[in-house]
């Protein structure tokens, strides 16, 4: 209860791999308030701007309410004896290894066990592999290399016990945000340094002691110099290496490898080698930047060999701590969804592991090979080895790389089946079968965050429609295909028993994955289940990994890898002469299908862009706001300009997020090139070459609207507003008459019009209303349009005289673009608080404002804010 009397269910956020406890209460008309929960040991209370809006996102305007084939809606019955009989044809056809699945690091535990047991038990092929080999692949495979097993021996504890936090590839301030703010705390309590390794420089680097601005794959070369600098100055322990193998190989590997692609000073790299020598609790996080390379894995090793050495590996405020993306991306490992495990962190490619979940799940025998990986299964599905296949709660069409081959090959492959909250996305688009999978809050079950800790979400809403939950889908096509017993699961607390017991038997074969203390819970005690941190017995040293330097290999001890740094497999040339980086936005979750219906998340950047230094922007003639044509081998984009010398010379950084339903030509994986690394299978989603010229358009627009507009032109990009839709526009063909084409694009014949046309300078302005009510209005210029957008996107529904002017009434103030979600509180306000109150600190504002003082995710963005304003006046 939080004292309005209603009662509050403990759920865990639906985004990001820190894996807060939220408590939600129902208003009883579909709605939802959310706030952290005080209890939860992710969070303790504190909620970032993602999860501050979930309630936002929980209505059903967007939803899939039946099952369709062939774009029809039909009944469940239909839908899913279609799905068994398609399959199960195929198969005895083509054989098991013609049938696919495609699911996701956030599906629930009990959504992928079901999944992963019915691809490799019963339809007998391994070729289920999941968008975690997208994100979390690389780190799979260097945990297993070092440890021999996929354990990550690092928790939250130890961010707040460490004396220096190294963030390698990870922009923790906007990317996992609640953590961000733990190490801030820890900061301020302790003066924990911080040291950020990216090319690029990020709000993560806003509080860093030192950014290391490397050139972009260059990590190894310089975890391999941290080596060698360890080893000179004999901060070794020798006690520890003794439980490692493989010391000499690993030194000479750093010792021959050339540093010259670091690009950085040399004294830089000798500053962070002495700093992380000399400090005894180093937590070293890491992420994308590590991950998503061709040399993945290697990097993820460079990182394990340093902290092995010195052993500062599960110990209190020392150790690496590979951050997962997704909420249950690490529960996806522990379930075994990649393509090249078994359940259980057992092994496929082990024949007694095989035995023993064969003889469990009484099936035939398993499949003894890897199935295919991410990107080697949609080009199986691209030349037609695939013929049945089943997308589940991901959106490839557009997250894989070679996004416009991947499009192209699921529209072309014969069956394609896909399970989603919404038909209105890439892949929903090109499904024979379209599934309604109930949402986040509309369903139970488990998930595994970063440091390990199992959580319980929790339904607190109804199933809209004939919305199921995805293992109840799965099970179901499972019991038509035939496997009747096998998948007779009531509930999700039966199949977590049934996961629970079988990592019991994976724990007698001595992996490091056993939750069988919770394999007897009653359906009740599974309800009630509070976090959970395995080990869950405490037989280890404090339910600490590896402290005691037992590792999962044949003989108990760790290995150290020789690694040597290769560059990105693309290179650079005349041709394509950008390295383009691509990551995420502090508001935007992946391809926006839930976080773009939130207007507060979509204030903060309401339009896909492209970064380029200041140099780069000059030799190509481009100003702010220009828009920019991103050509790469694979695909084409065009992206708004954004000049910062956030990225380096030569390097141009876009984010992930934008699709086909919110702005097509920024599709930006239709660029990245499908490279992997060689022992992860992860594609090197941030490391592609292009070439970028202006895009040309005869005329530039923004248009603000109450309901959804008709959108054709060349650019355009959509994102919602309190009041409606916003959207920038441009186009290269010259449009006769501007007012037929407002009202196409608004799909109001017969509004009235107010307009300003001065054809001769190519600018129209044009307010339309309806019942007297304005029900959009379009700016065109000549050259990209400088209106007061974010004031104009306050407009429709009411009437005003700035509208036509699109400038702000001199009674109103305009707030500026949203830098505090969470209060709507925008720039303009905040610089002219900080100049008339005189403020100095980031508290100061939250006091003034209420900026910043909830979830904290714009804190790196005030205080960056203040400082400008403070230089500038001091300056003045
Ligand atoms: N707001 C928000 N939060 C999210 C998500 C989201 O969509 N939105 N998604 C979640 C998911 S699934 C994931 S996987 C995580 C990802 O979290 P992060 O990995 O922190 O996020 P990214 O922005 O993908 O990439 C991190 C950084 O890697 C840097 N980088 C690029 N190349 C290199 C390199 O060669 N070396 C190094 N050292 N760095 C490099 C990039 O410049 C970028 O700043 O975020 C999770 N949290
Ligand atoms: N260029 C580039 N590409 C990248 C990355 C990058 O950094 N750069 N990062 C990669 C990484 S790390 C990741 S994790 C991927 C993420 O990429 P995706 O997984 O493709 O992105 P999401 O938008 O999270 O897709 C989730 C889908 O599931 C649907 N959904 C939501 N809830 C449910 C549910 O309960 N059941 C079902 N069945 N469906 C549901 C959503 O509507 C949405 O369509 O992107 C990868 N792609
Ligand atoms: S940090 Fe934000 S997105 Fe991640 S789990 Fe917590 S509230 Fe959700
Ligand atoms: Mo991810």
């Amino acid at each position: 209860m939080d004292g309005s009397g209603l009662p509050e269910t403990r759920s865990t956020c639906p985004y990001c791999g820190v894996g807060c406890g939220v408590l939600l209460r129902p208003d009883g008309q579909g709605g939802l308030a959310v706030r952290g929960d005080p209890e939860h040991p992710a969070n303790f209370g504190r909620l970032c701007s993602k999860g501050s809006a979930l309630g936002e996102t929980v209505g059903l305007g967007h939803r899939l309410l039946t099952p369709r084939v062939a774009g029809k809606d039909t009944d469940w019955s239909g839908a899913l004896q279609l799905v068994a009989d398609r399959f199960t044809r195929t198969i005895a056809a083509h054989g098991p290894d013609s049938a696919a699945f495609y699911v996701s690091g956030q599906m629930l535990t009990e959504d992928y066990y079901i999944a992963n047991k019915l691809m490799k038990g019963f339809i007998g092929s391994a070729n289920i592999d999941t968008n975690s080999r997208l994100c979390m692949a690389s780190s799979v495979a260097g945990h297993k290399r070092a440890f021999g097993s996929d354990t990550v021996p690092g928790t939250y504890e130890d961010i707040d016990a460490a004396d220096l936090v190294v963030l390698v590839g990870s922009n923790l301030a906007w990317c996992h945000p609640v953590l961000y703010q733990r190490l801030l705390a820890a900061r301020k309590a302790r003066g924990t340094r911080i040291v950020v390794i990216d090319p690029r420089r990020t709000a993560s680097c806003d509080e860093a002691d030192m950014h290391l601005a490397l050139q972009p794959g260059s990590d190894v070369a310089l975890f391999n110099r941290l080596f060698i600098t360890l080893w000179q100055g004999g901060a070794l322990d020798k006690d520890f290496i003794r439980h490692t193998t493989g010391f000499d190989a690993a030194l000479q590997a750093a010792q021959n490898d050339p540093s010259a692609p670091i690009g950085l000073a040399e004294a830089d790299i000798a500053a962070f080698c002495a700093l992380w020598m000399r400090t005894e609790k180093v937590v070293t996080i890491y992420s994308q930047g590590v991950n998503q390379s061709t040399s993945g894995a290697d990097k993820v090793n460079a990182i394990l060999n340093c902290h092995l050495v010195t052993g500062r590996i599960g110990k209190p405020g020392c150790g690496p701590l590979s951050v997962t993306g997704q909420p249950n991306a690490m529960g996806g490992r522990e379930v075994g969804g990649l393509a090249n495990m078994l359940a259980c962190h057992l092994d496929l490619e082990n024949a007694d592991h095989r035995s023993v979940v064969r003889g469990f799940w009484g099936s035939g025998p398993l499949p003894e090979a890897p199935g295919l990986k991410a990107v080697d299964m949609f080009r199986a599905v691209g030349d037609g080895r695939i013929k049945a296949l089943w997308i589940i709660h991901t959106n490839p069409a557009v997250s894989m790389p070679e996004a416009d081959a991947v499009r192209d090959a699921i529209a072309a492959c014969p069956f394609t089946v896909v399970s989603d909250i919404t038909d209105q996305t890439d892949t929903a688009r090109l499904a024979d079968v379209l599934l309604p999978a109930t949402a986040w809050a509309e369903k139970d079950g488990t998930v595994t965050n970063s440091d390990r800790t199992i959580s319980r979400q929790r339904r607190v809403l109804p199933a809209p429609g004939q919305a199921r939950p995805d293992w109840d889908i799965l099970a179901e096509v499972g019991r038509r295909m035939g496997f009747e017993a096998v998948f007779d699961f009531a509930s999700e607390a039966e199949i977590f028993r049934e996961y629970a017991t079988l990592s019991g038997l994976a724990g007698q074969m001595g992996r490091d994955f056993d939750i069988s203390a919770l394999s007897t819970l009653s359906d009740v005690a599974y309800n009630d289940l509070s976090p959970q941190r395995w080990p869950l017995t405490r037989a280890r040293s404090g339910g600490r990994f590896f402290a005691d330097g037992q590792f999962f290999t044949p003989d108990g001890k760790a290995r150290l890898l020789p690694v040597s740094c290769r560059p990105p497999a693309a290179r650079t040339e005349p041709r394509y002469p950008f390295r383009l980086n691509t990551g995420r936005l502090r508001d935007q979750w992946h391809t926006m299908t839930r976080t773009a219906l939130s207007p507060r998340l979509s204030a903060h950047l309401a339009e896909p862009f492209v970064d380029i230094h200041p140099q780069d922007a000059e030799r190509l003639s481009l100003a702010r706001s220009d828009l920019v044509t991103l050509q790469s081998p694979h695909g084409r984009a065009i992206l708004r300009a954004r000049i910062t010398d956030a990225v380096q010379v030569g390097q141009v950084f876009a984010p992930m997020h934008w699709t086909g339903e919110t702005a097509p030509s920024a599709r930006i994986d239709a660029l990245v090139a499908a490279a992997c690394d060689p022992v992860s299978g992860q594609p090197e989603s941030k490391a592609s070459v292009v070439a970028l010229a202006r895009f040309d358009a005869a005329w530039y627009g923004f248009a603000v609207a109450r309901d959804p507009m008709v959108l054709s032109s060349d650019y355009w990009a959509l994102a919602r507003t309190s009041r409606g839709y916003r959207a920038e526009l441009a186009g290269v063909r010259a449009i006769a008459d501007w007012e037929v084409e407002a009202r196409r694009l608004f799909g109001a014949p017969d509004a009235r019009l107010v307009s300003m046309l001065d054809a001769k300078a190519g600018n129209a302005r044009i307010v339309l209303y309806q019942d007297g009510v304005m029900i959009g209005a379009l700016f065109v210029a000549a050259t990209p349009v400088a209106v007061m957008r974010d004031y104009l996107a306050t407009l429709p529904g009411t009437d005003s005289a700035g509208a036509i002017t699109g400038r702000t009434p001199p009674d109103v103030a305009d707030p500026g673009s949203v830098l505090c979600s969470c209060f709507g509180v925008g720039v303009n306000s905040i610089v002219t608080t900080i100049e008339t109150q005189g403020l100095i600190s980031v508290e100061q504002i939250g006091a003034a404002l209420g900026a910043g003082t909830n979830c904290g995710s714009c804190r790196p963005e005030l205080a960056d804010l203040l400082n400008r304003v403070r230089a500038r006046e001091a300056a003045e």
